[in-house]
């Protein structure tokens, strides 16, 4: 995921579209696109959306093998580390070992539960393009998955981290609201000069959430969900601090684009994140803003702790 957080980062960073006024201008694509020229898109132009075909048909035998290894090594760690809400919309759909998904399929599944459908594109997009799909309910999905000799690293969200990361959650309510909400939400926070602080809480929900649920803490984040390594850190290593979920907290809250989280917000159930949804963020952005920012690692005395962090990992990093 190292590297995603770093392509997302360079995304949210570049400024091509943060503050701009005129007409909307739709940047080329990034270089790193080069890496999404999946399954016979190369060279193809882009749509004005950034959307591509999936080419599901020109997946070849490799490809399917990649997904095949990261599918099963990933479902026997999420097995008793994934919340139910995770489990239950992965076990409704069409997602197996036996080869990568047909997006059409998922779209299929997926509007008759939620309304969400799948578009492919070839990797980061620039935000607004990104908030208008959202808004829409379309899942931007990358259309490539990542090459096998590097199975733990991800320059761009591919195909398992979308789909096996964030379409389960799709199928939930909950989640298919609050993604939506997000896409409306981060078209505003642009105008409002906002969206650092918005995309912290795409960041601590969506991408590296965990639920308090009856068997203990559990993963609906999809950065997390579809990471080996980080599915076992977030719960079971001593290192980082685990609290409660408080939106200000937050959005005041800096994170990791390069290494595993040092914090992680829990919900108490998923349905408060509907709570976000109907709080106007305008009156927010000034506030937060005016507050200091709290570090990744830092814990606060307001602060509701699941468990305190020894921080090991990450003072272990910064001593190399
Ligand atoms: N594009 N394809 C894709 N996937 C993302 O998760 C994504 C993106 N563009 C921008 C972005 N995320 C974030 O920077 C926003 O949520 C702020
Ligand atoms: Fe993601």
């Amino acid at each position: 995921m190292q590297g995603y957080r770093a392509a997302t980062e360079a995304v949210l960073a570049s400024g091509m579209i943060l503050g701009g006024t005129g007409p909307m201008k739709i940047p080329k694509a990034p270089d790193t696109a080069k890496h999404g020229a999946a399954a016979g898109d190369a060279g193809r132009p882009l749509r004005p959306d950034w959307t591509v075909e999936q080419g599901w048909e020109t997946y070849t035998q490799a490809e399917h093998a990649s997904w095949k290894t990261l599918f099963e090594r990933q479902s026997l760690l999420l097995q008793e580390r994934a919340s139910s809400e995770y489990l239950e919309g992965m076990r409704a759909l069409p997602i197996g070992p036996e080869a990568i998904p047909d997006f059409r399929i998922l779209s299929e599944v997926l509007m008759r539960h939620t309304g969400w459908q799948i578009v492919a594109v070839p990797g980061l997009l620039p935000d607004e393009v990104f908030f208008e799909h959202l808004a829409n309910r379309r899942f931007p999905a990358g259309n490539f998955i990542r090459r096998a000799e590097e199975l733990d690293y991800l320059e761009e969200p591919d195909v398992f981290h979308d789909v096996f990361g964030h379409v389960p959650m799709l199928m939930n309510p909950v989640m298919a609201e609050f993604i939506q909400a997000y896409g409306v939400g981060g078209l505003r926070a642009k105008a409002l000069g906002g969206l650092p602080n918005l995309a912290r809480v795409y960041w601590y929900t969506v991408e590296f959430g965990l639920v308090a649920q009856a068997g203990g803490l559990r993963i609906y984040g999809a950065g997390i969900a579809s990471s080996h390594s980080e599915s076992r850190f977030s719960l079971d290593d001593p290192s980082p601090n685990r609290i409660s979920f408080d939106l200000e907290r937050v959005m005041r809250t800096g994170y990791r684009i390069d290494d595993f989280q040092e914090t992680y917000f829990v919900l108490d159930r998923m349905e408060d994140l509907l709570a976000l949804d109907r709080i106007d963020f305008a009156p927010l952005y000034p506030r937060v803003k005016a507050l200091p920012e709290i570090q990744p690692g830092v814990l606060l005395p307001t602060d509701r702790v699941f468990s305190r962090g020894s921080g090991a990992y990450h003072a272990g990093r910064r001593a190399r």
